[in-house]
């Protein structure tokens, strides 16, 4: 008896285990600098993104978590404090909302800067009994996460990094990078929070690479190599503050079509939809020339 057919039991296994690295879904992600209860929703669940990214959480030195909605008129508020979730309904339901149908997002990150950490991760250290885990578990059972994006300019200290990815990955949220400079920092973090897991399983699953301002000379492939995995380029949509580094939707899909044919991309990613909003840009460009580099 041959119930499968031709194919033997293992190669069976072999062709079904495969498609996981050729066709992971191609990533479009857009970071949200403007404060997500006033950018538009509807246009970002509608315009081909999979993957958001709130831009900027912080941590303090009693392991609250704050967010700092970086938009006029707007205030930073305390999320997390106490092992509870304090930052309102109306918050939690807009962000939970971008993977509300209608929709095509199925990813939400939030972005981190380093304060802090490193004390932290000394005092009292990474236990699931602290405030600082208890926080992050709450934020994430009232906004819905997926991931924790560490967007590092500063501290860079590997051991106290490594302590904390591993701490939000007990508390069950993946850990994505992005980084603009400092690629030992980075291929050590890389290697030591995924050591020991396969590919499908990396704590680290995600690199949003930034390709602007300090970035600006950053080259996918190159990072790629020193990292050992796919990269997603970042560029920055057309600014008022910096102009030089400003790209319209077509040099997008362009500079995102070029760096993909040299070395295949995770994706691509914009930084950021406050400029999107204030210049008067379209979401919808922006997003299909993502779809169209990366269908
Ligand atoms: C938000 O985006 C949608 C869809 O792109 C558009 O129709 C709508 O006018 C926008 N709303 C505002 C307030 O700009
Ligand atoms: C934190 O929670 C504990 C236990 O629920 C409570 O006793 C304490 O007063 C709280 N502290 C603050 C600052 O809210
Ligand atoms: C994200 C970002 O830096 N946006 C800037 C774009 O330009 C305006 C005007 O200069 C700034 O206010 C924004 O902060």
């Amino acid at each position: 008896m041959k119930p499968w057919g031709p194919l033997s039991v293992p190669s069976l296994i072999f062709l079904l285990s495969f498609p996981l690295f050729t066709f992971a879904a191609p990533i479009r992600a857009i970071f949200l600098f403007k404060d997500v209860l006033k950018s538009n929703t509807t246009a970002l669940k509608t315009s081909s993104f999979n993957t958001v990214i709130i831009f900027g959480i912080g941590i303090l030195s009693d392991g609250s978590i704050k967010y700092y909605s970086n938009t006029p008129g707007s205030s930073d508020i305390t999320v997390a404090s106490n092992g509870t979730y304090v930052g309102g309904p109306a918050l939690s339901e807009k962000v939970r909302s971008f993977k509300v149908a209608p929709t095509t997002i199925d990813r939400v990150e939030i972005s981190m800067n380093s304060q802090h950490v490193k004390n932290l991760m000394t005092t009292p250290g990474p236990n699931p009994n602290t405030p600082l885990y208890q926080n992050f578990l709450a934020l994430q059972e009232a906004w819905g996460l997926d991931a924790v994006n560490n967007d590092d300019e500063s501290l860079y200290d590997v051991s106290s990094t490594v302590a904390f990815a591993k701490m939000l990955g007990r508390a069950g949220y993946k850990y994505t990078i992005a980084p603009y400079t400092n690629v030992r920092f980075w291929q050590a973090l890389v290697t030591q929070a995924n050591s020991g897991l396969a590919a499908a399983e990396w704590l680290v699953d995600r690199v949003y690479l930034q390709c602007y301002d300090g970035g600006a000379s950053n080259d996918p492939r190159s990072w790629e190599g020193n990292l050992g995995m796919k990269v997603v380029p970042l560029v920055w949509v057309t600014n008022d503050s910096k102009p030089a580094f400003s790209t319209t939707a077509a040099q997008a899909r362009s500079k995102f079509a070029g760096w993909h044919s040299r070395s295949a991309l995770a994706g691509g990613g914009y930084w950021n939809d406050y400029d999107i909003e204030k210049m008067k840009l379209s979401y919808a460009e922006y997003g299909a020339a993502l779809k169209s580099v990366f269908p």
